[in-house]
C-alpha cells in the first residue's frame, strides 16, 4: 500500500492507482540498475501510468512536488541514461503497450512508447509487413526506448536506423504539455520538427508516449551466411562487394576469433567452421525471392573468403545469428562489467580502428582484454573491453580519443547516457554543444528530465 502521508506518493497514487506506484526496495530494485550492472542508484518510487494523460499528470505532480523523473522503456541501455541517479522518480512505460491497427495502404502503425521491438515485429509481421529496426535486446527493449536513444542495430544497412522508421511522436513535456504528431503525414513541414528533435534525446526533453512508424513489406525469402576471413580489411572487401553486386542486404556483422571464443565459453554457441579465424562476417540477405543463389555466386567469387557456411532454414539462420547476438551476454558473463564503447569511424578508416584500438587499451592497462564486433555497413563497432575497474576510465578515454582522431563518433548508437558526459566535447564542438545546452534549458528549465544524461549536472 502506498505510503498516504508522503504526499507526492499520495499525488502519484491518485493518479495511477496504489498498485503502480512501487516502493519496495525488493521490487524497484529491477529498475534501479542498468542492464551493464555498470550503473545504478536509488529512485524516490517508480511509477507505472497507463495512458499519456497519466504521464502528464505524473509530471505534473513531479513539478509540484519539486522532484525529478528519469524516464524507463525496457531498461536495455547500455549507457546508464535509463536508471536513477539521485532520488528521481522513475516513470516506466511499461504499460503503454498499445498497437493500434497495420494501415495496409500507407504501410503504418501507431505504437505504444513501451510496446517491445519483438511485440511490434509480430504484429507487423501479421498484417505481412517488417519493422525496419531489429536488435538483440528486441525482448524487452521499446518503442520508446528505441526512439530515445535513437537505436540502430542489425538491420541499419537496409533500412535505415530508428529516425529513418519515426513518422510522428506524442510526447509529455517537461512542463507537462503534450505534443502530438500522430497522422502519419509523410510530408508536413508546419515549423519545427519537434518529433525529430526527441529522436536520440535520452529522455532529456520529453517522454515519449506514442509513436507514428513507418513499416516495410515482408521479404519472407532470406539466407545468412556466415564468412570465415583474415582480416577487418577483407571484411570491407567483401561488404562492398556484397553491396554493389545484391539487392537486399539486410546484415552484414563483424566478429573476431576472440569474441566467438568467449560465446562458445559463456553461451554454448559454437562457430561452424573447424579451423579459428580472426576475423568472421555474418551477412544476410532478403527478398521476395530465394536470394540464396545470388549470394552464393558473388561470394563464390570472393578469394578473400577462407570458409562460408550457409543457413537457409529459420534454425539454421538463428544458429549463425547466436553467434552474433550472444557476444553482450557472453561479455557480461565474464566478471566484472565490462567498459563498453560504440563507436563508428568512416568506412575506409575501420581497419585502422580494429588494429588500433586494442593497442591503446593496451598502452593503459596491459592485462585488458578488448574484444570487437560490430555493424560493418555501418561503420560501428562495439569495443569491448574487459578488466578494468567500473570506475577507471582511462580506456574508455583511450578508446574515444582514437575515435575523434578518425574522424568518427564516439557514440554510433547506444547514446551518451551518463556515460560519456564528461566526453561529448570529443564528439561535438563548442556551438554545437552551447545550442544543445539553451534546447534544454528552453524545454527543462529546471533541469528536471533526466539530470546527468548528455549534459553534467
Ligand atoms: P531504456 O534502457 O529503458 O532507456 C534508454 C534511454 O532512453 C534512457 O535515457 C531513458 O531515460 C530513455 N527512455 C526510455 N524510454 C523513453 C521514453 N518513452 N521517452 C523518453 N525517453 C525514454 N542498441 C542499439 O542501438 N543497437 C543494438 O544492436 C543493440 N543491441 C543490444 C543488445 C543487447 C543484448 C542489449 C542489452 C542492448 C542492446 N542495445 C542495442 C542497447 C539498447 O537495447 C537500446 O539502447 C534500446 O534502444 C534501449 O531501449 P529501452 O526500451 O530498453 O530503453
Ligand atoms: C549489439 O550490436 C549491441 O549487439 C550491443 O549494440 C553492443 O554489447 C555491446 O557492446
Ligand atoms: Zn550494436
Amino acid at each position: 500500500m502506498t505510503d498516504r502521508d508522503d504526499p507526492l506518493l499520495a499525488a502519484l497514487a491518485d493518479i495511477v492507482g496504489d498498485r503502480h506506484v512501487l516502493t519496495d526496495p525488493s521490487v524497484t530494485a529491477a529498475y534501479e540498475t542498468d542492464w551493464s550492472r555498470r550503473w545504478s542508484g536509488r529512485s524516490r518510487c517508480v511509477v507505472r501510468p497507463a495512458s499519456t494523460d497519466q504521464v502528464a499528470e505524473v509530471v505534473r505532480a513531479c513539478i509540484a512536488h519539486d522532484v525529478n523523473v528519469v524516464p524507463q522503456g525496457g531498461n536495455t541501455g547500455l549507457v546508464g541514461g535509463g536508471v536513477p541517479r539521485n532520488g528521481e522518480v522513475v516513470v516506466t512505460t511499461g504499460r503503454l503497450t498499445e498497437l493500434g491497427p497495420v494501415g495496409a495502404v500507407a504501410g503504418q502503425v501507431t505504437a505504444g512508447a513501451g510496446v517491445t521491438i519483438a511485440a511490434l515485429h509480430d504484429h507487423a509481421a501479421a498484417a505481412g509487413f517488417t519493422y525496419g529496426v531489429d536488435l538483440g535486446s528486441r525482448d524487452s527493449a521499446t518503442v520508446g526506448g528505441t526512439i530515445a536513444t535513437e537505436a540502430g542495430g542489425v538491420r541499419v544497412v537496409r533500412y535505415g536506423s530508428t529516425r529513418a522508421q519515426v513518422l510522428g511522436v506524442e510526447a509529455v513535456l517537461p512542463d507537462g504539455s503534450v505534443i502530438s504528431r500522430l497522422e502519419g503525414l509523410v510530408k508536413d513541414n508546419v515549423g519545427y520538427d519537434l518529433p525529430g528533435l526527441l529522436i536520440g534525446s535520452e529522455g532529456t526533453l520529453g517522454i515519449v508516449t506514442r509513436a507514428r512508424l513507418k513499416l516495410h513489406p515482408r521479404e519472407d525469402h532470406r539466407v545468412v551466411a556466415l564468412l570465415a576471413l583474415d582480416s577487418v580489411s577483407d571484411a570491407l572487401e567483401v561488404f562492398s562487394e556484397l553491396r554493389a553486386s545484391l539487392d537486399g542486404l539486410a546484415g552484414v556483422e563483424l566478429m573476431t576469433a576472440d569474441g566467438l571464443d568467449l560465446v562458445a565459453e559463456h553461451a554454448g554457441a559454437t562457430s561452424p567452421f573447424a579451423d579459428r579465424h580472426p576475423v568472421c562476417l555474418l551477412v544476410e540477405l532478403v527478398g521476395r525471392a530465394d536470394p540464396t543463389e545470388d549470394l552464393a555466386g558473388v561470394v563464390g567469387d570472393l578469394a578473400v573468403v577462407r570458409d562460408a557456411a550457409v543457413a537457409t532454414d529459420p534454425n539454421g539462420r538463428a544458429g549463425l545469428w547466436r553467434l552474433r547476438e550472444a557476444h553482450t551476454e557472453a561479455i557480461a558473463a565474464v566478471g566484472p562489467p565490462p567498459h563498453k564503447l560504440d563507436v563508428s569511424v568512416p568506412l575506409p578508416a575501420l581497419p585502422t580502428l580494429a588494429e588500433r584500438a586494442p593497442q591503446v587499451v593496451a598502452e593503459v592497462d596491459a592485462s585488458a582484454r578488448t574484444v570487437l564486433f560490430g555493424h560493418v555497413g555501418d561503420g560501428n563497432l562495439h569495443v569491448n573491453v574487459i578488466g578494468p575497474d567500473s570506475g577507471d576510465d582511462r580506456v574508455d578515454v583511450a578508446v574515444l580519443e582514437l575515435v575523434a582522431e578518425l574522424g568518427g563518433s564516439i557514440s554510433a548508437e547506444h547514446g551518451i547516457g551518463v556515460q560519456k558526459v564528461a566526453h561529448v566535447g570529443l564528439g561535438r564542438g563548442e556551438a554545437d554543444r552551447t545550442a544543445m545546452r539553451r534546447i534544454k534549458d528552453a524545454l527543462d528549465p529546471d533541469g528536471r528530465f533526466n539530470p546527468g544524461v548528455l549534459f553534467g549536472i
